[in-house]
């Protein structure tokens, strides 16, 4: 392929309600598309980060600096644009996956429709609809917080992960064991919240039967990690700490981790994504695919991943409507506690024109 053209829109949608973690609250998803067009076809995607740099070090204004003066122009001089060649011609721009994974998936887009392809036959997908789980923040109160999971079970959602942080950890998890019972699928996400000092309280945890504590330690800290499996009896599974498929295979030989979130953004792209998947399955460790608030530009191609046959555990890609009144794109909705994987050529999904419009603020070209 050829680049013909690179677009950057700025986008904010309200969030149905606010989402709190540890690390704060979030009322809008506030990011940008990348709209690519090259002479066979066009591409988009959706950086997954947020104005400040509070889940991660990247960050909306940065990520598109980053990608302009650094990632735009190594990627304009390849003498054939494929995705295959994107990684390795940024590949001495350290760091910066998240803005890496929004421009490559941009150029996967496009090539895969230019050949008529959808991204989950490209991946290896083995099934055409994957189960759904849902991440509930932090709330003002118990009872706030056992009316939503409640909500979210009628509405069909098959886990539920709760965020905790200290002081809002082991009296919410008692409450929904007590509330829905020792069945439900349950786990938990720190966010990063916590230090090895907390390694007996976080034990207190394990009597609740959790499939798994997410992210308890300081991001990149494998060894504390380690320390703590070896005190608690819930899985740790990593997502901030793991960067690509090479930590991730070191993470696990250390067992600082026995559970995988894979999230493509994180890890620069679908393909070092895939590439998670494969080490996670080869070591029979179980992987399940992550989420980052996406709209249906993001959502659509963390479908088509999570249909792989490694993802053995429900994702945080919930419906549309657990985010957004109004998605930017046609809406994802849960059925029977699972949603559809795109079938459609490329992501298998646009913007909705007239949408896109009212929640652009605004447009930059990139390229030329
Ligand atoms: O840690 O998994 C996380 C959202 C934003 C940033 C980080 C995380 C999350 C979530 C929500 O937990 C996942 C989702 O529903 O998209
Ligand atoms: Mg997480």
């Amino acid at each position: 392929m050829k680049l013909e053209h690179v677009e950057l829109l700025h986008v904010a949608i309200p969030l149905v309600t606010p989402f709190r973690t540890s690390f704060g609250t979030m009322t809008t998803k506030d990011t940008f598309l990348l709209h690519v067009v090259t002479d066979e076809a066009e591409g988009w995607s959706e950086f997954a980060a947020d104005p400040e740099p509070l889940y991660c070090s990247e960050f909306v204004s940065g990520a598109e600096t980053v990608i302009r003066d650094f990632l735009l122009p190594r990627v304009a001089a390849l003498p054939r644009l494929t995705t295959a060649a994107v990684a390795p011609a940024t590949a001495k721009i350290k760091g910066h996956e998240l803005a890496k994974a929004a421009l490559e998936t941009a150029v996967l887009d496009a090539e895969l429709r230019a050949h008529d392809m959808s991204l989950a036959t490209y991946l290896g997908a083995t099934r055409d609809r994957v189960p759904a789980g849902v991440s509930v923040g932090i709330k003002e109160s118990v009872p706030a917080l056992l009316d939503d999971v409640e909500r979210y079970l009628a509405e069909g959602y098959l886990r539920i992960k709760l965020k905790i942080e200290p002081g809002w950890d082991l009296a919410p998890v008692r409450a929904v064991r007590e509330r829905f019972g020792d069945g439900l699928p349950l786990q938990v996400d720190a966010n990063t919240a916590y230090t090895l000092a907390d390694a007996e309280h976080l034990r207190r945890l394990d009597e609740f039967g959790l499939l798994l504590i997410e992210e308890p330690l300081e991001e990149n800290n494998l060894h504390a990690h380690a320390l703590l499996q070896r005190r608690i009896a819930t899985p740790v599974c990593l997502d901030e700490s793991l960067h690509n498929a090479r930590d991730t295979a070191s993470a696990i030989a250390m067992d600082a981790c026995r559970v995988v979130n894979v999230k493509p953004a994180r890890v620069g792209g679908y393909l070092e994504a895939r590439r998670l998947h494969d080490v996670a399955a080869a070591h029979g460790v179980a992987a399940w695919v992550g989420g980052m608030l996406e709209t249906g530009i993001g959502r659509a191609p963390n479908l088509a991943l999570a249909a792989l046959p490694g993802f053995t555990l429900p994702g945080d890609t919930s419906a549309s409507s657990r985010y957004f009144a109004e998605d930017i794109t046609e809406p994802f909705v849960l059925s029977d506690g699972h949603l559809p994987v795109p079938t459609g050529p490329g992501i298998g999904i646009t913007p909705r024109p007239d949408t896109l419009h009212r929640f652009t603020t605004t447009r930059n070209t990139l390229f030329p």
